[in-house]
């Protein structure tokens, strides 16, 4: 492993591009302190102790560049594990990009795209799948998505991925046991306690995958698009929702021929609305290839909200739109739009189950419309502290997790011989192993002496 981590010392400004009242720049690597010991000479930086801030002048050839602070972390105490100083300047990209030429002049060379935290996953700071979640914490924009990540990042996940793999390690060590032993036609590993153990570790397996779904929109936004006849005053709705006038809205029936969308969080999830073009039969070309991107949004969606006017919409129309609906396998919400201009509504509609009614325009009804969309993502599901896996390499962990897993319990019911077993066996712990980046044939063999002692 330790070949894979270069022995340069990496250097990078941590705060974003331009002005700021202070910008740090983060150094690591084994010449840190001797670089520190260039650009700033006024301290002995190899004895100072760990943990620490220090202020110091900062000069290239005698000229003051900066006053800085610096904050000393000793390997391994610190987010790479190696030598780390974090240096604290005025936030000028002037100054900031001066102290970095200066860091490079005395040794040190740029630091590529998340090469600190790979540092820290290769020297065992964090496994990685703690590793991506990093990434993902500071991508976060919502309180659900960094709540996901920071749960990752401090090992929520990972523990929950180990612990499964610590129990499939100590069949399989049984297993390559019986191997060891095959003249001798010993069963060292129990059937049926194995077959109970593989049930309830893909019971589990399926429930991480399952959670995929809504982990993945949790952290890119609920696609949620908006459909209906023209007119039925769905980018009133998009418009009031976000709060901004982002589409055109009029009465002419196919205003909107394209799809216009826009983010906006709802108790800490991210929704992601998608205005269309209203569904007709239409000879305008423009306006007809509007309405197809409406057809393939509504596949492609988390969740429907299905708007219709009640003045001008028959029940038989309705009907229709719903049958449509329910043949796309997409969750959707009925609205009913304009209930202010008729109280005869309810009347009319009162054969349909489960419709809301609004009024986009007079902003009637919209706390409920948000309530449902909340519940339609399973929201209670974020509250319990139910794992959730967001990441899309993991979910491909799973699944071949899961496929070596269902492989394993055929064979059993077909009986199998035991290395085709340990093999599927091995596979799963494989797949489970990556999501980690623990994979290492080295676990099992390790596993197997430290319980046993065969002694041969
Ligand atoms: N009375 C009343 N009028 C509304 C309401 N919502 C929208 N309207 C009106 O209905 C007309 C159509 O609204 P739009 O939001 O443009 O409708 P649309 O569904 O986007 O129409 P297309 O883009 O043509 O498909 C406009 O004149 C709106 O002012 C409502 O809740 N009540
Ligand atoms: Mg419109």
């Amino acid at each position: 492993m330790s070949k894979l981590i270069s022995q340069d010392t990496i250097v990078a400004i941590a705060t974003p591009q331009g002005q700021g009242a202070i910008g740090v720049i983060r150094l690591s690597g084994d010449q840190t302190f001797n670089i520190l010991k260039e650009i700033a000479p006024s301290k002995n930086w190899h004895e100072l102790a760990s943990h620490t801030i220090h202020l110091a002048h900062i000069k290239r050839e005698g000229i003051l560049l900066d006053e800085a602070l610096f904050a000393l972390f000793k390997n391994p105490r610190s987010y790479t594990g190696e030598d780390v100083a974090e240096i604290s300047c005025h936030g000028s990209p002037f100054i900031l990009q001066q102290v970095v030429q200066l860091i490079l002049e005395k040794g040190a060379r740029l630091a590529k795209a998340g090469e600190f935290t790979q540092r820290a996953f290769l020297r065992g700071r964090m496994d990685l799948a703690q590793a991506e979640a990093v990434a993902d914490l500071i991508a976060s924009e919502t309180e659900a998505s960094h709540r996901i990540a920071m749960n990752q990042m401090r090992g929520g996940f990972s523990n929950e991925i180990k612990e499964l793999r610590v129990q499939l390690i100590n069949f399989a060590s049984l297993i390559e046991l019986e191997l060891d032993f095959s003249e001798e036609d010993v069963e060292f590993a129990n059937r049926d306690q194995l077959r109970a153990l593989i049930n309830s570790i893909r019971l589990t397996i399926e429930q991480l995958i399952k959670s995929f779904d809504l982990g993945h929109v949790i952290k890119n936004g609920v696609p949620t698009v908006i459909v209906g006849k023209p007119n039925a005053g769905k980018s009133t709705l998009l418009n009031k929702l976000l709060h901004e006038e982002k589409a055109i809205v009029s009465e002419i029936p196919g205003t909107t021929r394209d799809l216009i969308e826009d983010e906006m969080t709802l108790d800490g999830i991210a929704f992601r609305f998608i205005d269309t073009a209203g569904l007709r039969e239409t000879v305008d070309k423009v306006e007809a290839i509007g309405v197809q991107r409406t057809r393939d949004k509504m596949k492609q969606a988390s969740l429907i909200i299905y708007l219709f006017d009640v003045t001008t919409t028959k029940e038989k129309e309705l009907i229709a739109d719903l049958e449509e609906l329910k043949g796309l396998d997409t969750p959707y919400l009925v609205v009913g739009n304009k209930a202010d201009t008729s109280e005869k509504y309810a009347e009319k509609f009162n054969n349909f189950n489960g419709i809301l009614f609004i009024s986009a325009k007079q902003e009637l009804g919209l706390e409920e419309l948000k309530n449902r969309l909340l519940n339609m993502v399973n929201y209670e599901k974020l509250g319990s502290n139910q794992t959730l896996v967001t990441n899309a390499r993991h979910y491909e962990c799973l699944v071949n997790t899961r496929t070596a897993l269902i492989g394993a319990s055929k064979g059993m019911d077909e009986q199998i011989s035991g290395d085709l077993l340990a093999q599927d066996i091995r596979q799963a712990l494989f797949h489970l192993g990556s999501i980690t980046g623990e994979v290492s044939a080295d676990d099992l063999l390790g596993n197997i002496f430290s319980k046993f002692c065969i002694g041969k």
